[in-house]
C-alpha cells in the first residue's frame, strides 16, 4: 500500500509542476470538446495525463490504467489506477483556483489509496484504506475528521451539473427543490475538491449525478477515511448518483435527496 501511495504522491507532484509550468496567464486555450460544446479539454489535460500514465506504468508495467483523457490500459497485477489529470477543467480554463490532480489505486476492485492535490493552491490530500485521511503540508500531516454533525436544514451542500443540457435541466430542478430545505448550496466545479472540502469540514454534505469514476475515486476514499459515508444507488457511488454525508445524518440527507428527485 505504501508503495502505491509513494508513487501516487510523487507522480501527483510532477503533474502539479507540469500544469503550473504550462498554464498561461489569463484563459487557457481549448483543444476540443467532449460530451457537449461546454465539456472542454485542453492540451494540458492531455499532456498531464500522458505524464501520469507514463510515470505510473514505467514503475508498475503490469498495472491497469483508467484516465479521463486517454486510452485505458489493461493490466495483470490486479492493481488499477483511476486518474483525472485536471478535475475542474472549466475552472482551469477560466483561472478559478479550484482544479486538482486526482489519483486513486484499487487492488482487486477495492479502493486502496487516494491522492488529490489542488494544482492552484498546492493543498494536498491523501488517504489509505484503514489508514485515515490527511492534509499534507510538507512534513506536516493533519488528520481529517469531516464536519461536525448538523441537522439537514443547517447543511451547506455542494453539488454540480453535467455538461449535457437535458441532464443539467433535471439536476437544476432537483437542486431547486433542495434549496429551501438546507442552509445553502455550493457549486465549486471539481468533484475531487468537493470531497476533500467535505473531509476538511468546509462543507456538510455533497450530492452529484453524472460523475465518472475518475472524478470521485480518490476524493471518495479521502472522505470515507475522514469518517464520512460515500454512497449511491445500492450503497455504491456511481454515475447515477454520488452522495456523501456524516454517518449520523446520511440517512436523513439521502431521504431529502430522494424527495428532491435527484
Ligand atoms: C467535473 C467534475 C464536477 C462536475 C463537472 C465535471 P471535469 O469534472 O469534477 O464535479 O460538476 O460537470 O464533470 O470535467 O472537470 O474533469
Amino acid at each position: 500500500m505504501s508503495e502505491l501511495l509513494d508513487l501516487a504522491r510523487s507522480v501527483a507532484a510532477d503533474a502539479v509542476e507540469h500544469v503550473r509550468a504550462l498554464r498561461p496567464r489569463g484563459r487557457v486555450g481549448v483543444a476540443g470538446t467532449k460530451s457537449s460544446p461546454t465539456d472542454l479539454v485542453t492540451a494540458i489535460d492531455r499532456s498531464c495525463e500522458e505524464l501520469i500514465r507514463a510515470r505510473i506504468l514505467a514503475a508498475r508495467p503490469d498495472d491497469a490504467f483508467v484516465g479521463e483523457e486517454g486510452q485505458d490500459v489493461a493490466g495483470t497485477s490486479g492493481v488499477e489506477w483511476i486518474v483525472d489529470p485536471i478535475d475542474g477543467t472549466v475552472n482551469f480554463v477560466y483561472g478559478i483556483p479550484r482544479y486538482a490532480v486526482s489519483i486513486a489505486a484499487r487492488r482487486d476492485g477495492v479502493d486502496e489509496i487516494g491522492v488529490v492535490v489542488n494544482i492552484a493552491t498546492g493543498e494536498a490530500y491523501e488517504a489509505t484504506a484503514g489508514g485515515g485521511a490527511w492534509r499534507v503540508d510538507g512534513n506536516e500531516r493533519t488528520r481529517l475528521t469531516g464536519p461536525p454533525a448538523a441537522p439537514v436544514d443547517q447543511m451547506l451542500v455542494a453539488t454540480g451539473f453535467n455538461y449535457v443540457p437535458s441532464v443539467r435541466e433535471h439536476q437544476a430542478a432537483a437542486v431547486g427543490r433542495m434549496l429551501p430545505h438546507v442552509r445553502d448550496i455550493r457549486r465549486i466545479g471539481a468533484a475531487a475538491l468537493d470531497l476533500t472540502d467535505l473531509a476538511e469540514g468546509r462543507l456538510d454534505a455533497y450530492v452529484e449525478q453524472g460523475l465518472k469514476p475518475w472524478d470521485h475515486a480518490a476524493g471518495a476514499l479521502i472522505a470515507r477515511e475522514a469518517g464520512l459515508v460515500v454512497t449511491g444507488p445500492g450503497g455504491v457511488p456511481d454515475e447515477r448518483l454520488v452522495v456523501a454525508a456524516p454517518a449520523a445524518s446520511v440517512e436523513e440527507f439521502l431521504a431529502l435527496v430522494e424527495r428532491c428527485r435527484f
